[in-house]
């Protein structure tokens, strides 16, 4: 039996071999579903072997970025400029082998940013230190990507993390899959479905053993998407991109990237001397989207000196993440006050997502209210 490594490299093959139109999309279709499938064995095998020694690293701060490039682009250089962290930085490859963390302070907010190796073509199929590399990219809160004038690839820097189940700037799909005993699969949708036909749909789903149950589609999905949703183990995050040593850059040569990169913009900076990295820093902020949270007790009044940062989208539950556990076991309701709320004091849920400059009573059970 060929190793799952041979299999997924035939299949490969056979997509590339096959002329893409609709008579074949289904079957194109069914061969990217079980590529995805065999890779997700890979994952659980290698996960049972343990490894990754020296790449647990604990998050801390309000946020985490991880600084994605091949090579010598810089990645070490600017950790060191932003955090004061020592990352040795030199002119040959490979000068960073373990991940070095550095915090920053970035408009009030604590930001932990994480150096890493270098990426290599091939990383997400374990080359270099690329596997270990890519789980700590998912454990990230977002990805700044770094390329310079040497090393321009940034698709085949995208497709490295898209590989690892990375999906960047984009949303988790809205298709629901709902597994059952029996009963055959069907297949509905609320929209016109333009780009994935039932069928298709069905033949992916087959091949991750998914027989019976219901797939709803709330939005026109790709099959590359509905593969996202039953393999169920991609990541979404902000990405934002960086070019360094721009010092080296001239202007046809900044034209010609940004044409390269697109949709992305990309910040021009040279970490060496400093520049531009109050830019980088705004974009990055931007990019994770704080809001302030205000704690109020129950009858009293909003503490408007220190909010609390969560990420933009955060819910009542990633707030109760931050205060004392017993308050997340004991937690009865939230009252909320702001534009998150429907009216003052609106009572709510776990799962309330909140905004900017909302006010949150938490109160647990046994009438005792927190935080007092
Ligand atoms: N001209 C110029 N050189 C830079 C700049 N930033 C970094 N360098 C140089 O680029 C080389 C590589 O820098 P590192 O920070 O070690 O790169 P890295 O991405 O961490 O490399 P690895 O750890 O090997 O992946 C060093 O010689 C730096 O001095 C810059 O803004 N301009
Ligand atoms: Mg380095």
């Amino acid at each position: 039996m060929a190793s799952l490594e041979e299999q997924i490299a035939a299949i490969e093959d056979e997509i590339r071999r096959t002329p893409y139109n609709k008579a074949t999309s289904g079957h194109i279709g069914r061969l990217r579903a079980r590529i995805a499938f065999l890779r997700l064995e890979r994952e659980k095998r290698s996960r049972g072997k343990g490894g990754g020694i020296g790449y647990a690293v604990r998050k801390s701060g309000h946020a985490t970025v991880a600084l994605v490039g091949y090579p010598s682009v810089g990645k070490s250089t600017l950790l060191t400029r932003l955090t004061g962290a020592n990352s040795q930085a030199a002119a040959y490859d490979f000068t960073t082998v373990s991940i070095i963390p550095g915090m920053m302070d970035a408009a009030g907010a604590s930001v932990q940013v994480l150096d890493m190796p270098g990426l290599v073509p091939g990383a997400s199929r374990g080359r270099g230190r690329g596997r270990e590399v890519l789980s700590v990219v998912r454990s990230a809160d977002l990805v700044l990507f770094m390329i310079d004038k040497d090393h321009p690839d940034f698709r085949g820097l995208r497709e490295e993390l898209e590989d690892a189940g990375v999906r960047v700037n984009a949303r988790r799909p809205r298709v629901i899959v709902t597994p059952a005993a029996r009963g055959g699969l069907t297949i509905t949708s609320t929209v016109k479905l333009t780009r994935l036909d039932p069928e298709s749909a069905t033949g992916i789903a087959r091949e991750f053993g998914l027989h019976n149950g219901s797939i709803v589609f709330r939005e026109d999905a790709t099959a590359e998407q509905l593969i996202d949703v039953l393999a169920g183990n991609r990541v979404y995050l902000p990405a934002i991109l960086a070019v360094n040593k721009s010092d080296l850059l001239a202007p046809a040569d900044r034209a010609k990237i940004r044409e390269q990169v697109k949709p992305f913009e990309p910040i021009f900076i040279a970490a060496e001397s400093g520049q531009n990295l109050d830019e980088l820093v705004l974009a990055l902020v931007r990019a994770l989207a704080f809001i302030r949270v205000y704690l109020r007790p129950p009858g009293g009044e909003a503490d408007r000196v220190e909010p609390l940062i969560l990420r933009g989208g955060s819910r009542i539950q990633d707030l109760l993440a931050r205060l004392p556990p017993d308050l997340g076991k004991n937690f009865k309701a939230a009252l909320v006050w702001g534009r998150s709320a429907r009216f003052p004091g609106q009572t709510v849920g776990r799962d309330h997502a909140l905004a900017d400059e909302d006010v949150v009573t938490v109160l647990v059970q046994r009438g005792r209210a927190v935080p007092a």
